[in-house]
């Protein structure tokens, strides 16, 4: 097989790549290590920056994004039995976030593949990349008892924090920076009315916990678990009463609860891997960088990525022009790094930490304080969650 790029996973960061090259006459296959099913099985982030939603629309993916997908112009803090809102809107100079899962954007981005007959392949086993630093960069791939090999121009590892791409750098190249938090994040999907009609963020001593949702009949829950926690040790029952603490008694009050139709413990840690080139192969969205997803940067991160490479591979194939490639690690880290900060900055205030000191957690309160009594703080944390410019 041939191709001009050839592009590692078939999640959001890999699938929105090539829609967008496509539509740009540049040839490009994704290899997929999942089933379609398995990938759409996943549920992950719930909250789109303006950035993202932009290139969703750029990608001709947006149209069921905008129809079904909600604005949120603010959001809350509970904290200390009362509740706090973020308001985006007024503190970001007028912009706001699309509540839209990564389930259902993936789910565009597959159907806008199919319909431009684009190459996705499915089940691929044992990829392998091939002269990245050389001349003639490949990938080769199995699938059942057949070998295939990719020729192509330029390699995208969109692979995920588990994929080959990263791996394929040698170690004496790759600098990897790690933070693993002490805890994780116990999710619950339900088919329950959201309790509130914009995200709830809670501070609690018992840890913390968010209210978000999917649509108005679809309910995201979480709450901060010890990372020794297994999903089996949490009944609906259990887990419902102990988001019930952790929330402000108004709250509680009207949480409407159900079956979990998805329950599952996500572990929190930030990482940055640099550089996100190595010759041929540029790594794009988790494989290159991971935030706890406390911040909503996670799927996020990838946007700036995407639309970095987008127009460094139009450079390339449209004018000749090489300097996007040549600075694509550069600029996508300095922007990765901010959301690091952010994401790293809500988790340390917001969650409890088992061997804090109680100057620790005076500062925590202190965090808050300071938020909630600063204009110059608030547009701080605005201008981060919806998103700082590509
Ligand atoms: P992905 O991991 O989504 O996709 C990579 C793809 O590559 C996968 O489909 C995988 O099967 C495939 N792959 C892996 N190895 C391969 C190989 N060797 N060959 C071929 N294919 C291979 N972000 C938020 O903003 N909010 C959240 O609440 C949130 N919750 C999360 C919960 C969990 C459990 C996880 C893991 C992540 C969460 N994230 C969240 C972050 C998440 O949304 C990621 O940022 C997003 O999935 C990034 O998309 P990709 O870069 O495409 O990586
Ligand atoms: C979600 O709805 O899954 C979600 C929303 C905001 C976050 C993290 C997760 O910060």
């Amino acid at each position: 097989m041939k191709t001009q790029v050839c592009i590692i996973g078939g999640g959001p960061s890999g699938l929105l790549l090539s829609q967008l090259l496509h539509l740009q006459g540049i040839d490009n296959v994704v290899l997929e290590r999942q089933s379609r099913d398995y990938v759409l099985g996943r549920i992950r982030a719930g909250v789109l920056e303006h950035g993202f939603a932009e290139l969703m629309r750029e990608a001709r993916c947006g149209e069921r994004m905008d129809r079904e997908g909600e604005i949120h112009e603010g959001f809350f803090i509970a904290h200390d039995g009362r509740m706090d809102r973020v308001d985006l809107h007024r503190y970001s100079g007028g912009s706001s976030v699309i509540v839209y899962g990564q389930t259902e954007l993936t789910r565009d981005l597959y159907e806008a593949r199919d319909r431009m007959q684009g190459t996705v392949v499915h089940d691929v086993q044992d990829v392998q990349l091939h002269d990245i630093a050389g001349t003639s960069p490949s990938v080769s791939y199995r699938k059942g008892d057949e070998r295939v090999r990719v020729e192509c121009d330029f390699v995208i590892g969109a692979d995920g924090f588990h994929g080959v791409s990263r791996k394929s750098i040698p170690a004496g190249v790759l600098s990897e920076y790690e933070k693993v938090y002490p805890f994780g994040w116990l999710g619950v999907l339900s088919r329950t009315k959201p309790v509130s009609p914009e995200l709830i963020y809670a501070r609690h001593e018992r840890g913390f916990a968010l209210c978000s949702l999917r649509s108005q009949v679809l309910s995201r829950y979480y709450i901060q678990v010890p990372l020794s926690d297994k999903v089996e040790d949490w009944s609906d029952e259990d887990f419902w009463a102990e988001l019930r603490r952790r929330v402000p008694s108004e709250v509680a009050g009207r949480l409407l609860t159900g079956p979990s139709i998805e329950k599952s413990i996500a572990p929190l840690r930030s990482f940055v891997a640099e550089p996100m080139r190595y010759g041929s192969l540029f790594l794009a969205g988790d494989a290159a960088h991971i935030v706890p997803p406390t911040g909503a940067r996670g799927l996020n991160s990838a946007a700036s990525d995407i639309h970095y490479l987008y127009h460094a591979m139009l450079g390339h194939y449209r004018d000749g022009d090489d300097s996007g490639l040549d600075g694509y690690s550069a600029k996508a880290l300095a922007r990765v790094w901010k959301a690091q900060r952010f994401s790293w900055w809500m988790t340390t205030m917001l969650h409890t930490f088992p061997d804090s000191l109680a100057y620790d957690r005076k500062l925590q309160d202190t965090d808050l304080a300071y938020l909630f009594s600063s204009e110059a703080a608030m547009r701080s944390l605005a201008e981060n969650y919806v998103g700082l410019p590509f």
